[in-house]
């Protein structure tokens, strides 16, 4: 197989708009699938990435990494996927046979993690040219082009009868924020939660607080624009921490009898991941971070916090294993235990995704989904 032209949005450099460039791309090696991305939804990491704050940040590269497609060649070795498979790219990997996917403790995967971080594939190269130029990839994923190419372990077979343009919200936003609910703190019936930040994880995790039978499901935001939709979700009551003259802690701790059994940080800001884990109840409470924070930022509390038994925790990709756990995720979407479509609010071309970052700024859109 030849190298083929695929489209692409190119990232040339940290806060420049994306710029839609003809690549060249190697067909996949061994241990590697070539996919064409039918659609991918663009999510805050992709910004923060662009923003230069990304201490794995490497330019230029293709971001990207909410993306659903099929299966076009697969390289040597690759025994898993077949030409047509449709597929999810993950960018959490799972090759199902390293010390942390035989650990049952963690959905992290060493296969491809070290070159993953430094834009590169497994085996310290790269598929993507311009001109001959090299650019990176991104999360091992790089679903920002009409053609891609992964590692075997970083891809999900998925079911053919799931719809691409939907179930791309499931390779980050939906998965993580419905997973670090559900899988990372098994949040019960009965219990009560903190959600800071309804962008597209906050409101999926608002879903999984929903699908657990959570009591009280408080979302917290400094967009008003953003309650309707987390009422409609499953929120029962939306604050916003600029209405109070006090903390937004102590607030939820005043609302909450205590505070609350559960906490999640979706926004990536330090100071909120601090609130959050102070709003949690004494004895009990756990606050998960899902936010990702600029390089070099570091949180801070009173470890007293700790010691009267707040747990602070964290999520990757809401705790789930990919290649073995996202089909039977599918299957809950599939049945209508949840929907996908209300995370969708605007829909366009590859040509115009510098317009998805705008909306995302703007706090305009909760998920803008690119079709190739
Ligand atoms: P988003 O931009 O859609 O949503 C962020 C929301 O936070 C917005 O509604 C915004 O108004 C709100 N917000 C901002 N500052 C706030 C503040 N001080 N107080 C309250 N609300 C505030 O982003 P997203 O795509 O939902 O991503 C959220 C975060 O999760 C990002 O940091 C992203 O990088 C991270 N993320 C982590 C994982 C993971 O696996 N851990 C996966 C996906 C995304
Ligand atoms: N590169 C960043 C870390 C970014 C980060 O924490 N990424 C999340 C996924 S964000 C998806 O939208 C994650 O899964 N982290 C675990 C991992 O292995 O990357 C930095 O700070 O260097
Ligand atoms: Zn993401």
């Amino acid at each position: 197989m030849d190298f083929i032209k695929t489209r692409a949005a190119v990232a040339w450099a940290p806060n420049q708009p994306l710029s839609i460039e003809e690549l060249d791309l190697m067909p996949p090696q061994k241990g590697e699938v070539l996919v064409r991305i039918v659609a991918t939804g663009v999510c805050h990491t992709d910004a923060y990435t662009l923003s230069g704050q990304d201490s794995e940040g490497v330019f230029p590269c293709v971001l990207g990494h909410e993306g659903a497609g099929i299966v076009e060649a697969v390289g040597e070795g690759v025994t898993d996927f077949k030409v047509g498979d449709h597929v999810i790219p993950l960018y959490t990997a799972e090759c199902g046979k390293c010390k942390f996917c035989l650990s049952g403790k963690t959905n992290l995967c060493s296969a491809v993690r070290a070159t993953q971080g430094k834009g590169l594939m497994p085996d310290g190269t790269v598929r993507f040219f311009k001109d001959g130029q090299p650019i990176y990839h991104y999360m091992g994923t790089s679903t920002f082009s009409e053609y891609t190419v992964v590692s075997q372990y970083s891809l999900a077979k998925i079911q053919d009868e799931a719809p691409l343009e939907e179930v791309c919200l499931l390779g980050c936003g939906v998965t993580t924020g419905m997973g670090a609910v559900l899988k990372t703190a098994k949040v019960k019936k009965g219990d009560t939660v903190a959600i800071f930040g309804l962008g597209g994880i906050g409101l999926a995790a608002v879903i999984g607080a929903r699908m657990a039978g959570a009591s009280r499901i408080i979302g917290i935001d400094i967009n008003p624009d953003k309650y309707e939709k987390a009422m409609k979700l499953g929120a029962t009551e939306c604050i916003n921490p600029k209405d109070y003259d006090k903390p937004i802690q102590e607030v939820i701790i005043d609302m909450t009898d205590g505070g609350v059994d559960y906490s999640f940080e979706c926004i990536g800001n330090v100071d909120v991941m601090r609130s959050a884990l102070e709003c949690c109840h004494k004895g009990w409470g756990e606050s998960i971070i899902i936010g990702v924070a600029p390089a070099g930022a570091e949180i801070r509390t009173r470890p007293f916090q700790l010691v009267t038994g707040r747990v602070w925790r964290g999520s990757a990709f809401g705790g789930v294993k990919g290649r073995s756990e996202l089909p039977g995720i599918i299957d809950q979407y599939l049945k209508g235990e949840f929907a996908l479509s209300d995370f969708i609010t605007h829909t366009m071309p590859l040509e115009q995704i510098n317009e998805a970052f705008d909306l995302m700024h703007e706090g305009k859109s909760i998920r803008s989904v690119i079709h190739f």
